[in-house]
């Protein structure tokens, strides 16, 4: 019993530092290693598992990733400097991705995807904001997600004129 008294005093100290959650099991892995007699042999089963757990770690984030892989694509209406564009105007993003389209400088503006250049079976009033509607206070979001893989053509209605246009490929 004296043996358990000590192990279960040395040992929370390590996880309490090292290791923050899921660390049950390896205290009760632990535990069972009281008869080691060196305090060297300790450390090293104790960094083994801590190995484990690193792996777990690692594959359950992993898993996380592939579970929830939609991701937003963030464009900026107006650049800093004034200019009446978008920013990224040409970029690539994942069928499911969400494109948020934030105004920054130099509105109104607003998001219309051209008919003619979406793909086909695509009905673009449905992904754009209507030619009237526009966005007018700082950082007002427009957000719209893509499902259907090509290429889409979009402008700002006030500034297409001044080549206020933009492109997006869904893969
Ligand atoms: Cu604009």
């Amino acid at each position: 019993m004296a043996t358990m008294t000590s192990a279960s005093v040395t040992i929370p100290s390590f996880t309490g530092l090292k290791v923050t959650a899921g660390s049950t099991k390896m205290m009760n892995t632990t535990t069972g290693v009281k008869v080691v007699s060196t305090p060297v042999a300790k450390m090293s089963l104790i960094k083994a598992s801590l190995k484990d757990v690193g792996v777990i770690v690692a594959a359950t984030a992993a898993s996380a990733i592939l579970a929830s892989s939609a991701m937003a694509q963030d464009v900026l209406l107006g650049s800093s400097d004034g200019g009446l564009v978008f920013e990224p105007n040409n970029f690539t993003i994942s069928s499911g991705d969400k494109i948020v389209f934030k105004n920054n400088a130099g509105f109104p503006h607003n998001v219309v995807f051209d008919e003619d250049e979406v793909p086909s079976g695509v009905d673009a009033s449905k992904i754009s904001m209507s030619e009237e509607d526009l966005l007018n206070a700082p950082g007002e979001t427009y957000a719209v997600t893509l499902t259907e893989k090509g290429s889409y053509s979009f402008y700002c209605a006030p500034h297409q004129g001044a080549g206020m246009v933009g492109k997006v490929t869904v893969n």
